[in-house]
C-alpha cells in the first residue's frame, strides 16, 4: 500500500509551509524528501524513485526511504508531538499497536486509538521546568550569600593568619628571652638547693653513724654477760647465731673468726669490737631478747655501760649541735625511745628542713622565671595551633566562589531503616546503627570528585574504618541544587562503598532567561 501524506504547515510558519514532507520525517530533514526528484538514500548508497518513499518496502540500507512505515528495521519515525517534545522512534514501532508518540502519529493505521496527550505533557513539562527555574532562582540567591560569606571568611582567615604569623615571631623572641632568663636563675637555685640537701644528707649520715655506734655498743654490753667490759670466747659462744656450720654449738674457731682474733687471744675490748667485729655482724646480730623471739619490734637502744669506776653510765645525748637540730625539730623530743635517724615518731621519713631564706628567695625567682617561660611557651604553641587550623581552612577548595564554605564545620544527618548517617562538611562521614552501638567512620574528607566538566558535582570522603575482608570505607557525596543543605538519601552500592545524595544552594546556578521554550519548534 502506498502511503504518502504531506504534513500541512501553512498555518504555523510561512517559510516552512512550502516544504511538504512525507510521514515520519522531521522538518529539519524535509528538504531531502523532494517529491519531484528521485530520493537519495540518506547514507548516499543509492537513489530510488520518489514514489518508493514510504511505499512499505525497504529500499535503502539505512531505512531512510521508509520513515513512516515499519518496513525497515533500522528506520526512524519522527513524532512531531506538537505541544510537547518531538522525538524519533524506531520505525519498527510504527503501527505496532502501542502508542509511542504522545500525538498518536505512529499509529496512523488506526489499529489502536491513541489519545493525543501532548498538550498535557507539555503543560506538565513547563510546570516542572518552572519549578526547577524557581528552585535555581531561590537557591542561587542563597548561593550568592554563601559566596559573599565564604569570600569574607577567607579574607578574615588570611588577615588572622598574618596577625598570628607576626605575633608568632614576637612570641618566639619572648620565649627565647624568658628561657635564657630561666636558665640564668636556675643555676644559683640549683646550687643553693644542692648545698642545702648535701648538708641535710651529711646530718642524716652522721645520725646514722651515731645510731650504728650505739647499736654496736649495745651489742657489746649485751654480749658482755659478766660485765667485765670485754667480750670473751665463752660469751660469744653463748650466741647460737654464730654457729656458722649449724652443728648446734659455736666452737672456738667460729667464735674466734667472729671476734677477729687469733689463737693467742680469747677476748676483745670495746674498741676492737667496734672496729673489727661489729661491721661483720651488724646485719644479723640479734639481741638476747630478739633471740628469744620476744622482741621483734623492739627498738635497739643503748643500754648504757659499766665502767670500773662509775658503774653503769647512760649514753649521753649528742654533744654537737648541727644546723638542722633546732628546737622545733620534730625529733627533738625528750622521749628518745622512739627516735630513729631519718624517721619521725610515727615511723615516716623525716622531712628535710625548710630551705633557708636565701635559697627560698632563689627558688621564688626561679619559679617566677619558670612560670614566665611556661606562659610564653604555651602562648607560642597556641599561636602555632591556631596557624595550623587557619592553614588547614585556607588549604581547602570551597568552590570557585567559596560557596561551599557554608558546609565547613556543619553536620547533616539522614536516617534510613537501619542507620543514622552523618556528613560533616569537609571533615568526615559516619554511620551509627539505630538499634545502638558505636559510630563507624565511613570516610574522612578527601577531594572533589565530580566530572572533568563539573568538578564540584561530587565530594569524596575516604579512608574510613576498614571493612572486614574488604576495602577501607569511603563515601561519594553527589551534590545537587536544593534550597537548603541536607542529605536526601544514602545507599551502599557496593560493600563499604557508600553514596550520599546531598542538596545545597551552593550547587544552584544562575537560571538562564526564561524566553526559550523548545516545545514550539514544530508548532
Ligand atoms: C557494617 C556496616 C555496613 C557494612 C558492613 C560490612 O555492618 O558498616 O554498612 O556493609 O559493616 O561488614
Amino acid at each position: 500500500m502506498l502511503v504518502f501524506v504531506f504534513t500541512a504547515l501553512s498555518l504555523l510558519s510561512p517559510c516552512l509551509a512550502t516544504i511538504p514532507r512525507p510521514r515520519g520525517v522531521a522538518i529539519s530533514m524535509a528538504s531531502f524528501y523532494k517529491p519531484d526528484v528521485p530520493f537519495q538514500c540518506l547514507d548516499g548508497s543509492k537513489q530510488v524513485p520518489f514514489e518508493y518513499v514510504n511505499d512499505d518496502y525497504c529500499d535503502c540500507p539505512d531505512g531512510s526511504d521508509e520513515p513512516g512505515t515499519s518496513a525497515c528495521t533500522n528506520g526512524k519515525f519522527h513524532c512531531t508531538n506538537a505541544g510537547y517534545r518531538p522525538i524519533n522512534i524506531l520505525s519498527s514501532r510504527v503501527n505496532d499497536g502501542i502508542c509511542d508518540c504522545c500525538d498518536g502519529s505512529d499509529e496512523w493505521e488506526g489499529n489502536i486509538e491513541c489519545v493525543n496527550n501532548c498538550k498535557e505533557l507539555g503543560r506538565k513539562m513547563r510546570e516542572d521546568r518552572e519549578k526547577q527555574m524557581q528552585l535555581q532562582d531561590s537557591g542561587y540567591k542563597v548561593k550568592l550569600q554563601y559566596m559573599e560569606e565564604g569570600k569574607k571568611r577567607r579574607a578574615e582567615k588570611r588577615a588572622e593568619m598574618e596577625t598570628l604569623e607576626q605575633s608568632k615571631v614576637e612570641l618566639e623572641a619572648l620565649k627565647n628571652e624568658v628561657e635564657a632568663r630561666k636558665i640564668e636563675v636556675e643555676g644559683p637555685e640549683k646550687e643553693a638547693k644542692e648545698k642545702h640537701e648535701q648538708a641535710w644528707k651529711e646530718v642524716q649520715e652522721a645520725k646514722k653513724a651515731e645510731l650504728d655506734k650505739i647499736k654496736a655498743e649495745t651489742a657489746f654490753y649485751e654480749m658482755d654477760e659478766n660485765k667485765d667490759n670485754r667480750v670473751d670466747l665463752v660469751e660469744i659462744k653463748a650466741h647460737a647465731q654464730f654457729d656458722v656450720d649449724n652443728n648446734g654449738e659455736v666452737c672456738d674457731s667460729e667464735a674466734r673468726e667472729h671476734l677477729e682474733i687469733g689463737e693467742e687471744a680469747d677476748h676483745v675490748d670495746l674498741e676492737h669490737f667496734m672496729e673489727k667485729v661489729w661491721p661483720n655482724i651488724r646485719d644479723f646480730y640479734k639481741s638476747p631478747a630478739e633471740q628469744e623471739d620476744k622482741g621483734d619490734n623492739q627498738e635497739i637502744e643503748p643500754k648504757g655501760k659499766y665502767t670500773e669506776d662509775d658503774g653503769y653510765i647512760d649514753h649521753e645525748e649528742d654533744d654537737d649541735e648541727d644546723e638542722f637540730d633546732d628546737d622545733d625539730d620534730i625529733d627533738d623530743d625528750d622521749d628518745e625511745e622512739e627516735n630513729r635517724v631519718g624517721e619521725n615518731k610515727t615511723g615516716e621519713e623525716e622531712a628535710m628542713p625548710e630551705y633557708d631564706d636565701e635559697t627560698k628567695q632563689l627558688i621564688a625567682v626561679a619559679d617566677a622565671a619558670r612560670k614566665q617561660f611556661t606562659d610564653a611557651d604555651n602562648a607560642l604553641r597556641d599561636a602555632e595551633n591556631a596557624i595550623r587550623d587557619l592553614q588547614n581552612y585556607l588549604n581547602l577548595d570551597y568552590g570557585p566562589n567559596e560557596e561551599f564554605s557554608a558546609l565547613k564545620g556543619n553536620c547533616y544527618e539522614y536516617t534510613d531503616r537501619e542507620y543514622t548517617y552523618k556528613l560533616c562538611g569537609f571533615e568526615k562521614a559516619t554511620q551509627r546503627p539505630k538499634a545502638g552501638g558505636s559510630e563507624t567512620t565511613l570516610g574522612n574528607w578527601g577531594k572533589w570528585e565530580g566530572t572533568p566538566e563539573d568538578k564540584y558535582a561530587a565530594q569524596k570522603y575516604e579512608n574510613g574504618q576498614s571493612c572486614w575482608n574488604g576495602p577501607n570505607r569511603s563515601v561519594k557525596v553527589n551534590m545537587k541544587c536544593g534550597l537548603e543543605n541536607k542529605v536526601t538519601g544514602t545507599s551502599e552500592p557496593s560493600r563499604c562503598e557508600y553514596a550520599f545524595d546531598f542538596e545545597t544552594p551552593a550547587r544552584c546556578t544562575e537560571p538562564p532567561a526564561r524566553a526559550s521554550d523548545d516545545t514550539h519548534d514544530e508548532l
